[in-house]
């Protein structure tokens, strides 16, 4: 190879995946981590806030709103602004253990193992196997989320997660389970709603966030990778607005996957944590919530994903 193959090749293919998908080549990226002070890159933060707002302006023109209370519009809109919100005592508990027994069962039965330390029961099994688990969307719940999304909304995916203890060994070579500070690659338009099925101490591996505002200043220090040896991590740890999502089976955190940078916990020795979560999107028709519908806006910015 002659002395200038090499940078040679690395520009050609530069300029032809800059060609295919610009928005996702630099400087892109390091823009929008500046612009908008979050992981998930330029074309998910430009399209999902455009999809936001035009559903929401579709929302308030077409319909009679839905008679909602003033404390659960304070709600919704505190979402919006923080992107986070736990909530308790949402659901029934004897939904929560319906969803339980069905979920562990499936487990069990159709449930994938990763590895030794996840159990994962994937969101397209959910309406055959687990059908309890759309019981979830309850009237409040629905409502919070129709006020939230400022019109009709749809379950794109799901999933169940058990997770168990990992030896400390076994963290330092891999991430196991999303357990590195992150922001998930989605549209910002994208909700996600997470859901404790059993008690869920600080010892038993609970997800910690971070609100929007202090997730745009770690990444405009600098934070940009999983990389567990990142500097930038301990401040992460140590905001004041991280939270973690502990409390008794049925506690729900709605979160914006793409706008907070959060991340799962380990269990300690002989502890787990089982866990349920729904990614949904705003929609202009009321759809049948006991199911998945695709979305449409993935066309664009997550091409290769199949939804
Ligand atoms: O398990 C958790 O608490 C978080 C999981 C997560 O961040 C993800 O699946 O993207
Ligand atoms: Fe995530």
């Amino acid at each position: 190879m002659s002395d200038s193959g090499l940078p040679r090749s690395r520009s050609l293919s530069f300029a032809r995946g800059f060609l295919s998908d610009p928005l996702t080549h630099w400087p892109f990226p390091t823009i929008s981590r500046r612009l908008y002070g979050n992981l998930s890159g330029f074309r998910q933060n430009l399209y999902g806030s455009i999809d936001s707002q035009l559903h929401r302006l579709v929302g308030a023109l077409g319909r009679s709103r839905s008679p909602t209370t003033v404390e659960i519009r304070a709600e919704a809109q505190n979402l919006r602004r923080t992107g986070l919100a736990i909530m308790n005592g949402w659901i029934p508990p004897s939904t929560v253990s319906k969803v339980r027994e069905s979920m562990l069962e499936a487990a069990t039965k159709i449930g994938t193992q990763p590895s030794a330390y996840i159990d994962i029961v994937e969101g397209q099994d959910f309406d055959i196997h687990t059908p309890e688990v759309f019981g979830i969307f309850n009237s409040r719940i629905t409502d919070f989320l129709e006020c939230y999304f400022g019109g009709p909304f749809l379950i794109n995916s799901g999933a169940f997660r058990l997770t168990r203890h990992v030896p400390p060994n076994i963290r330092a070579k891999n991430e196991i389970y999303s357990d590195r500070w992150h922001t998930d690659s989605g549209p910002t338009s994208m909700l996600a709603i997470f859901v404790l099925l059993n008690d869920v101490a600080a010892n038993s591996g609970p997800t910690s966030a971070l609100n929007i505002s202090a997730t745009r200043k770690a990444v405009r220090n600098g934070y940009n990778s999983r990389n567990m040896d990142d500097p930038l991590i301990d401040a992460i740890e140590a905001d004041p607005s991280r939270v973690e999502m502990t409390g008794p089976a049925g506690t729900i955190m709605f979160i914006n996957v793409a706008k907070c940078l959060h991340r799962a916990g380990i269990p300690e020795v002989a502890q787990h944590r089982e866990w349920l979560q729904f990614r949904l999107f705003p929609c202009y028709q009321t759809t049948d919530l006991s199911k998945l519908h695709p979305a449409k806006i993935l066309k664009y910015t997550n091409p290769s994903n199949k939804n």
